[in-house]
């Protein structure tokens, strides 16, 4: 995986930077929390999307306090991870990114969850539980919703976005989607590791900005 390229940031607060490791994965730690899935291939590497902006930082320029996540303070920050079945070849290649990117930030695996659910439709009222727990610091949803024959897809992708939308908002604790909505498999498995990239892997670095921000910041 290629490294990700370092940042630099203006702000006062510099537990607020987000300057991100380039040191090489470490040795695969146990298994997390829950579940076992089988080894899989490894994901392509990460697009730049998901990381800090290199912009100015307006708001320190300014004067003003700016608050962020950081992706560098991980420490002792909880994760919950649901995961859909449905689409399991997709799915699979999401979840190890995420989990991948998680050992990548230093994420202790002992503080990982993982569920399992039927379907991208399960997702949302299960993120909803886990977010009401208190247990964890954010939640990160992973499911493949795509399109077939059948109207049956817009209901799941749409049920499945508003309810993740939903169990954040109830639970004050962030949830993030790291749900896929496409077209095809091949557009699937593009985002799962293919050409786009893996989206579980950006979806778990929203994760840990986000639980660092609620952490450190918002608590
Ligand atoms: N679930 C998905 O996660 N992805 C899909 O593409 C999908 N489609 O297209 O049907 C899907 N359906 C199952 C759904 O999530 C529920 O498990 C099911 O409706 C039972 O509630």
């Amino acid at each position: 995986m290629a490294a990700p390229p370092a940042t630099s940031c203006a702000a006062a607060n510099s537990s607020s930077c987000a300057r991100l490791p380039s040191a090489p994965l470490r040795a695969p730690r146990a298994a997390t929390a829950a579940v076992s899935f089988p080894s899989l291939p490894r994901p392509a590497a990460l697009t730049a999307r998901a990381w800090p902006s290199r912009r100015p930082d307006v708001a320190a320029a300014a004067g003003h306090q700016k608050l962020m996540g950081s992706l560098t303070n991980t420490e002792g920050l909880r994760f919950g991870v649901v995961v859909a079945r449905f689409n399991e070849i997709v799915t699979n290649l999401l979840l190890q990114g995420a989990l991948e990117t998680f050992e990548r930030y230093s994420v202790k695996a002992e503080n990982i969850t993982v569920v399992s659910v039927p379907g991208s439709f399960e997702v949302p009222v299960t993120a909803q539980k886990l977010a009401k727990s208190g247990k964890f610091d954010a939640i990160l949803c992973i499911g493949a919703v795509i399109r077939g024959d059948t109207t049956h897809y817009d209901a799941v992708a749409n049920s499945a976005a508003s309810g993740v939308l939903s169990a954040g908002l109830s639970a004050g604790i962030p949830c993030v989607f790291g749900v896929l909505t496409c077209e095809d498999m091949d557009q699937a498995l593009n985002r799962a590791g293919g050409k786009a990239g893996n989206k579980g892997a950006e979806a778990a670095v929203t994760a840990i900005e986000m639980a660092s921000l609620f952490q450190h910041h918002l608590g």
